[in-house]
């Protein structure tokens, strides 16, 4: 946050580069000691992702999360809240992450003003001028491989979008997601992503640590 109490574009970039997503669905182990391995390894965002079959509701979600946001706070790493705006209030989230399902970004930007982070699901050149018209601070662009962390994830694009993008000429931050792992990690960045977000490759990790530590390392720059 700028001195004027306005999100700092730059600072928002900086905060992209291992981005890291996890709801308790996502990992056999206790969520609390994979996201605490994780930003040893050097996650730098962290997204609270509550969703699909088996996923907590209710207390035990809020539970969770303030658990989840005790950790980030503790390490210096954002903590954005996926879809739930409703909970981002309630817990005094670092920000929300919508998809184009939700609630459009002009909308939540109304509700949590100008200094919570605003990031929003984009796949197409459209939705990402409507997105950065309506005032997003970070777009996730993706499915960029095949993934199985979602359900209903749109067609897998690769890098192009990413790449036409920033031909173009728009500087705004963003992330590639969708089946990202160490191995195909750096095209993405090639392409002018900011950082890459991951779920699989991080909370189903045999050592979270380790596998964040791969990430931070190739998006270093
Ligand atoms: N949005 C597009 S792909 C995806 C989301 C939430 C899932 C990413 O998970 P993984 O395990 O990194 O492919
Ligand atoms: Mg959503």
């Amino acid at each position: 946050i700028s001195n004027d109490g306005r999100l700092d574009s730059e600072a928002v970039r900086a905060h992209l580069r291992v981005y890291f997503i996890m709801g308790s669905v996502n990992s056999r182990r206790p969520a609390a000691e994979v996201l605490t391995e994780a930003i040893a390894g050097g996650v730098t965002i962290f997204q609270f992702r509550e969703k699909g079959p088996g996923a907590l509701i209710g207390e035990a979600k809020v539970n969770l999360a303030r658990e989840l946001q005790a950790i980030c706070r503790d390490h210096g790493v954002p903590f954005i809240v996926n879809d739930d705006i409703d909970l981002a209030i309630q817990l005094d989230a670092d920000g929300v992450h919508v998809g184009q399902d939700d609630e459009p970004a002009r909308v939540l930007r109304e509700r949590l003003g100008s200094r919570k982070i605003i990031g929003v699901s984009a796949h197409t050149p459209e939705e990402v001028r409507q997105a950065i018209d309506d005032g997003a601070d970070y777009l996730g662009i993706g499915p960029v491989y095949p993934t199985s962390s979602k359900d209903d994830a749109r067609p897998v694009q690769g890098t192009i979008l990413i790449q036409n993008l920033r031909r173009e000429g728009i500087t705004i931050p963003l992330v590639g997601i969708g089946g990202i792992t160490a191995a195909n990690a750096s095209p993405v960045l090639a392409a002018g992503a900011d950082g890459v977000s991951v779920i699989s490759a991080i909370a189903g990790a045999d050592h979270p640590q380790e596998a964040a530590e791969v990430f931070a390392q190739l998006a270093a720059r």
